[in-house]
């Protein structure tokens, strides 16, 4: 790997130290490697380099998940990691914006549903045993400035946006945090978070497999599993979303207290442990503290900018708080005008500059023109200094929820809501919930008899389960102001009466 900007550096001095431990399967850096030579040889199959083509891909947390996203990269292609939860039209959706015209993914995974969305693209579907064999080139195709990772948000302008991230921009996510943070080629942490956003791509996966560190891959988040991993103490580092915290104190709680003991001495004897994608509580960092002796670090970021604050790992972490930019991160708050507010105690919506800021929302120049002003990017956060650490008061916009650490668009949920024949109108929000941060509730106005359970059936066909609401309210007409505009600040009030 010469003549190109770093691109995982360990997978060639990592040699017998262990990448990945996917169930009971290790694999070594130098088997990765070859993994990853496999793919970028495969893929490009004679040509000099991908030319940024978006190769999608839906497979689980597993090595072939890593040879994929660092080889279409080392290809000078762009990898399009795809949610193994969403439904066909989600896929189709990510697929048509991004403009695939290979999708990667194993046997188990095909379906007639999306075998039909692939045919109406021109996507060819392969696994990855399908490339034709190759070794890693001498020389790779990559620039800095290439497009290298494509991934999803919901927007408030209803469906997701593909996020273009660079190979400048990916390196610099990576190496910001593994300097911050401390990360150690001795460091092991488990990974059960989605591959299909950047706490789980990022700060886990690539960061890990940068510094030469081991990934233990676990399909989804089991609080039992983990936690025996944890007492066994298998983890040095553990990073999850507040949701999961407070799963954990739930499963601790249902334990003996010999049994207990074990795991929160665990995750006492780890490094550290992160919370961060929604607010961390003080009384989950407080919890969280008197059974595990752990001070959470927390840390925000987004999916356009990576990680852009956070709580220092050495030195007081602040409750409530999340820290001070990382280094290279510039930031200044904003009012509704765009002018800077320099009174640390008033709210203002931050807004960043960073070497880890996206390119673009590909295909979408007038969405990518929208979310800057003057070079800045405009979160859509709120947020105060207290003592020179920020605060994150919420968000601008009351249509972005976020449950159980994902960011959801109510206006994607409403659009798919009213495509059900029986629904006249709909307002969705988002509910405060102890466990899930937020729960997305729906209030619809619809023709004829139908209920909550019916409903949620069909919801589930259409998206990801993790954005079917959870609470429903049928009206015979929506709370609406002078101009006919939902007032959706008086609809949390219905549902809380
Ligand atoms: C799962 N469910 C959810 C949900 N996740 N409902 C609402 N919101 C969610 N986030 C549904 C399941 O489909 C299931 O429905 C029911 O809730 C209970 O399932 P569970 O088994 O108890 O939950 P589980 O499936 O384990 O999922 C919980 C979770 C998951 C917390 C592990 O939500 C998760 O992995 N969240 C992390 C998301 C994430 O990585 N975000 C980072 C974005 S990047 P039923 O009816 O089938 O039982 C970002 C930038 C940054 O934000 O700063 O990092
Ligand atoms: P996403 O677009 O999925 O990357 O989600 C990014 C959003 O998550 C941010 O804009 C914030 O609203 C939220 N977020 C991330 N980390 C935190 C945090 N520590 N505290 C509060 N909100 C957070």
């Amino acid at each position: 790997m010469t003549d190109s900007p770093p691109w995982f550096p360990s997978l060639t001095t990592g040699g017998d130290a262990i990448a990945m431990v996917d169930g009971d399967r290790p694999v070594t850096y130098s088997e990765l490697h070859d993994r990853v030579g496999c793919v970028t040889a495969g893929l490009l199959d004679g040509a000099e380099s991908l030319e940024e083509e978006r190769v999608a891909f839906l497979y689980p947390a597993s090595p072939e998940y890593a040879a994929l996203i660092i080889g279409i990269v080392a290809a000078g292609g762009i990898a399009v990691p795809l949610s193994v939860h969403a439904s066909p039209a989600e896929l189709a959706h990510c697929l048509s914006v991004a403009g695939s015209s290979r999708l990667l993914l194993p046997e188990v995974l095909r379906s007639d549903e999306l075998s039909l969305v692939c045919n109406e693209y021109g996507i060819s579907q392969l696994d990855i045993s399908d490339l034709p064999e190759g070794r890693m080139p001498d020389t790779l195709p990559i620039s800095a400035e290439q497009g290298a990772l494509i991934v999803f948000t919901s927007g408030t302008t209803g469906k997701p946006k593909g996020v273009v991230h660079t190979v400048a921009s990916v390196s610099a996510m990576v190496t910001s945090l593994i300097e911050a943070w401390g990360w150690q080629e001795d460091d092991v942490i488990p990974l059960f978070l989605p591959l299909h956003h950047v706490h789980g791509i990022v700060n886990i996966l690539l960061c890990a497999l940068w510094r030469g560190a081991a990934v233990h891959a676990y399909g989804r988040f089991d609080a039992e599993r983990i936690c025996e991993a944890v007492a066994e103490n298998r983890f040095s580092v553990f990073m999850a979303v507040p949701t999961i915290y407070v799963k954990i104190i739930a499963y601790l709680k249902t334990l003996s207290d010999t049994d207990r003991e074990r795991v929160t001495a665990g995750f006492a004897a780890m490094r550290l442990t992160v919370s961060g994608s929604a607010a961390c509580p003080v009384s989950l960092f407080e919890e969280w503290q008197s059974f595990t002796s752990q001070r959470f670090l927390e840390r925000y970021g987004m999916t356009e900018l990576g990680m852009a604050l956070s709580n220092p790992y050495v030195g007081v972490r602040r409750p409530g708080h999340v820290g001070q930019p990382l280094p290279g991160v510039v930031i200044k708050r904003v009012n509704e005008v765009g002018e800077e507010i320099t009174d640390p105690t008033a709210p203002g919506e931050l807004a960043v500059k960073s070497p880890t800021m996206f390119r673009e929302y590909w295909g979408n120049p007038e969405s990518t023109h929208n979310a800057f002003v003057d070079g800045w990017f405009l979160t859509g956060d709120i947020a105060v200094i207290d003592d020179g650490a920020y605060r994150i008061l919420g968000r601008a916009s009351i249509d972005i929820i976020k449950s159980g650490g994902y960011k959801l668009s109510a206006l994607e949920i409403e659009a798919t809501l009213l495509d059900h024949p029986q629904v006249r109108e709909v307002a969705v929000i988002g509910l405060l919930d102890d466990e899930w941060g937020e729960l997305v509730a729906a209030a619809v106005v619809t023709e004829g008899n139908i209920d909550a359970a019916t409903v949620t059936d069909w919801c589930r066909q259409q998206m990801s389960a993790y954005k079917v609401p959870r609470r429903w309210l049928f009206a015979d007409a929506l709370p609406r102001n002078a101009l006919g505009k939902v007032t959706k600040p008086a609809l949390k009030s219905w549902f809380e009466g």
